[in-house]
């Protein structure tokens, strides 16, 4: 049987937690670093959207949004049970990726590039960098509480909300470095260096040539 082929972008938050979990589960899939742009034909094809990450299975079923890679690598093998944390946390998963991926992923792409923000009314110049990272504090000081409760995003272990979110912190935390090592959040400072140390996350950041 083929091996399912991952279109996927080494840095893309994405395309890194579809990674994470399809290690995590063991699944074996080839991998195709694709060049955003230019995006190879077979993908596109599979998926006009063009966004990584693109699962294309053995059978021809294509997977094309990030999450759904997840958890069909964890519904096929989740040795670690990243799913099996019972109904409770995985609404709370369930919550916390959606504000993730929707008002958070809003703010860090506001805060990596203010210029491309419009101007408010009456005002010549778009907001600074810093308004955006402010507002996304609330959300970052949100995920620390729960952190300084227990070691991961729901609970003790890792699960699928911890891989799904780390990506998307660990990229607002590279915007400045300085000042995110300087807010008040030891747990959640914690929380992402002991995951992006994790064997799972250095394996899938691999450079690959
Ligand atoms: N909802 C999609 C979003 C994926 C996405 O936006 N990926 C970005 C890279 S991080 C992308 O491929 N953008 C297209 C481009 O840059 O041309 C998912 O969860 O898989």
């Amino acid at each position: 049987m083929q091996t399912p082929l991952l279109y996927t972008f080494r840095r893309c938050p994405y395309a890194i937690r579809a990674r994470l979990a399809v290690h995590a589960s063991g699944i074996a899939v080839d991998m195709h670093e694709v060049d955003l742009k230019s995006k190879p034909p077979a993908m596109l094809e599979a998926s006009p959207k063009g966004t990584v990450p693109v699962l294309r299975l053995a059978d021809g079923r294509v997977i094309d949004q990030s999450l759904d890679i997840m958890c069909w690598a964890l519904a096929i093998s989740d040795p670690e049970g990243w799913l099996d944390i019972g109904a409770e946390a995985l609404a709370q998963s369930d919550s916390l990726i959606e504000r993730n991926d929707g008002r958070f992923k809003e703010l860090l792409d506001r805060y990596k590039y203010p210029q491309r923000v419009a101007p408010p009314d009456g005002s010549p110049s778009p907001p600074p960098a810093s308004h955006h990272r402010d507002e996304a504090a609330g959300i970052l000081a949100d995920l620390d509480a729960r952190l300084s409760r227990h070691e991961h995003l729901v609970g003790a272990r890792m699960s699928i909300a911890d891989a799904a979110i780390v990506p998307f912190v660990r990229q607002f935390a590279m915007v400045d470095p300085a000042w995110f090592a300087a807010t008040p959040w030891q747990a959640l400072r914690r929380w992402l260096e002991g995951i992006v140390a994790s064997p799972h996350f250095v394996a899938v950041m691999q450079k690959r040539s």
